[in-house]
C-alpha cells in the first residue's frame, strides 16, 4: 500500500470515528432534552443554569458557527440568533427572559445544521489548516455537545418533580481498596502534545518535578464526609479558610447538596428518585471549601493538579505519561463510570480494571475531584482556537477539577482534561480526594 492509499484508509476510519460520535453525542442530548415538556424545557431551575433549551439551540449555534460556517465555509442557518446563543453576552441568570427559539424550532434549528455539517464532514479535507488537521473542530465541537450534556443532566438534578431518565445502576465494589498510595518523587510530562482532540488549556506537555506525597486510594466516601459532618465540621471555623467560612455561613451549608436529614441517617434525592445516602460511593456535590475543610479536618490537604495528574499517568515502569490510569486504550464499561451509563456514582472499589498501576481507584469517572490548583495557562500556552473556551478564565478565582464524572463523556475525559469552577459552585457533579506530604522520616 502506498502512503497515499494509508493516509486514505485512515482519513475514512477517522470520518467514520467522528460520524458515530456525533450521533451518539446527539442521542445523549435528544435524551436529555425530550425526556421533559415544552415548559419545563424553557423554564428556569436555578438561576446557576440555563432553561434546557437554551442549551439545545446554542449546541446547535456552536456547530453552526464553526462546523459550517468556518471549517466548512458554508452560508449561515441562521445568522440571526448568533447573540441569543453567545454565553459572554447573556448571564445564565437571565437566559430565561431571551426571546429563545421555541422547543420545537430549537429542535429544527439543531437538526438542520446537523444535517449540513454530515456533508461538510463528508468532503472537507481533514489536514491542512489548523481547525481541520486531525478533524480537530469536530472533536472540539463533539466535547462541546458533552459538556453541555453534563450541564444538562445537572439542570435534571435540580429540576423537582417525578424521575424521567432511567438507567442501570452502577456496578457493585469488587472489594476492600487500601486507604492511600504513596507516589515517589521526580518528573514526569504533564499535559497533551500528540493528543489530537486535547483543548488548548491542555497543551504543551512540559516537565513537572513532583515531590514525594501520599494520595487517597479512593474518592472521599459519603460514609467518611458524613463522620466530618456529624463531628460538627460545618459549625468548626477553624477546618475552613476565612474564605470558605465566610461562604458557609452566608449560604448556610451544613451538608452536601441534596443532603437532608433521615433519622440518624441521610438521604438523598437524585434525579426524582429518593433513597439513603450509599456510604460506599464517593460523596458529590461539594463545593471547593467543603472538601478544603473536610480535608483539613482529616489532617490531610486536597492534591496539587500536577500531583492528580502523575498518580493518573505516570507509568513508573517505563517513565513514561499514558492516557489513563490503566494505560493508553480508550475507557470501556470495565474501566470507568462514564457517560451517563449509571445514573449515580459507583461505589469504591467497583472499576479495579480502571486502577492505576499504584492501586490508585476510580480517578476517571464517578465524581470530579477538585484540586488545590487555581486554573492557569501552561508554561508556552497559546489561545486556541478562541479565547473564551479557556484563557478568559485563567487566574486566581478559578479551581481546576480532574478525572470526569458519571455524566462525563469519555470523549471529553482523558488524564491531561481539565475543568475548572468556582471554589463556591456544587450544583456539578463534584467531589474529592485527600493527599498529604510525606511524615518526617517517613520516606526516604
Ligand atoms: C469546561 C465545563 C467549565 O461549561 O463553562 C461549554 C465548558 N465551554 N461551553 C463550561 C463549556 C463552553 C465549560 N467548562
Ligand atoms: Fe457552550
Amino acid at each position: 500500500m502506498t502512503d497515499l492509499a494509508a493516509d486514505r484508509t485512515d482519513d475514512a476510519t477517522l470520518r467514520a470515528r467522528v460520524a458515530e460520535a456525533l450521533a451518539r453525542s446527539r442521542a445523549r442530548t435528544t435524551a436529555l432534552t425530550d425526556a421533559v415538556d415544552d415548559d419545563d424545557l424553557t423554564r428556569q431551575h436555578s438561576p446557576l443554569m440555563s432553561p434546557l433549551v437554551w442549551d439545545l439551540a446554542h449546541i446547535g449555534n456552536q456547530e453552526e458557527l464553526w462546523l459550517l460556517r468556518d471549517v466548512g465555509g458554508r452560508e449561515p442557518v441562521r445568522a440571526d440568533i448568533d447573540a441569543l446563543y453567545d454565553a459572554f453576552r447573556h448571564a445564565r441568570r437571565d437566559r430565561p427572559r431571551l426571546p429563545l427559539l421555541p422547543p420545537a424550532e430549537a429542535r429544527r434549528y439543531t437538526a438542520t445544521v446537523r444535517e449540513k455539517v454530515l456533508d461538510v464532514l463528508a468532503s472537507v479535507p481533514l489536514h491542512g489548516a489548523p481547525l481541520r488537521t486531525g478533524g480537530f473542530a469536530f472533536g472540539m465541537i463533539l466535547q462541546h455537545e458533552q459538556q453541555h450534556a453534563e450541564t444538562m443532566l445537572a439542570t435534571h438534578q435540580l429540576r423537582p418533580g417525578a424521575p424521567v431518565l432511567a438507567a442501570p445502576p452502577p456496578p457493585p465494589s469488587a472489594g476492600m481498596l487500601g486507604t492511600e498510595v504513596c507516589v515517589p518523587g521526580g518528573p514526569f510530562e504533564m499535559g497533551a502534545d500528540a493528543e489530537p482532540w486535547a483543548l488548548d488549556n491542555e497543551r504543551p506537555a512540559h516537565t513537572v518535578d513532583v515531590p514525594t506525597f501520599f494520595l487517597d486510594a479512593h474518592p472521599v466516601t459519603n460514609g467518611q464526609y458524613a463522620a466530618f459532618v456529624d463531628d460538627g465540621g460545618y459549625d468548626t471555623a477553624r477546618w475552613w479558610s476565612p474564605e470558605g467560612w465566610a461562604h458557609r455561613r452566608e449560604a448556610d451549608l451544613r451538608a452536601p447538596m441534596h443532603w437532608r436529614r433521615d433519622g440518624a441517617g441521610w438521604a438523598y434525592r437524585r434525579f426524582g428518585h429518593d433513597g439513603p445516602v450509599d456510604p460506599a460511593a464517593p460523596v458529590v456535590h461539594v463545593c471547593f471549601h467543603e472538601a478544603a475543610a473536610y480535608a483539613a479536618w482529616a489532617g490531610r490537604r486536597l492534591p496539587t493538579e500536577a500531583e492528580w495528574e502523575k498518580a493518573a499517568r505516570h507509568d513508573p515502569a517505563t517513565g513514561r505519561s499514558r492516557r489513563y490510569p490503566w494505560g493508553d486504550d480508550p475507557p470501556t464499561r470495565a474501566h470507568a463510570n462514564l457517560g451517563q451509563r449509571h445514573l449515580a456514582p459507583a461505589p469504591v472499589g467497583a472499576y479495579p480494571a480502571g486502577a492505576s498501576p499504584a492501586g490508585v481507584h476510580q480517578l476517571i469517572g464517578d465524581v470530579w475531584e477538585w484540586t488545590s490548583t487555581t486554573f492557569a495557562g501552561y508554561p508556552g500556552f497559546a489561545a486556541f482556537p478562541y479565547r473564551e473556551y479557556s484563557e478568559v478564565f485563567f487566574g486566581p478565582r478559578y479551581r481546576v477539577l480532574r478525572g470526569g464524572s458519571f455524566g462525563t463523556d469519555a470523549l471529553a475525559c482523558r488524564g491531561t482534561f481539565r475543568n475548572w469552577d468556582l471554589p463556591i459552585r456544587r450544583q456539578i457533579f463534584s467531589g474529592f480526594r485527600c493527599a498529604r506530604d510525606p511524615r518526617p522520616g517517613e520516606v526516604r
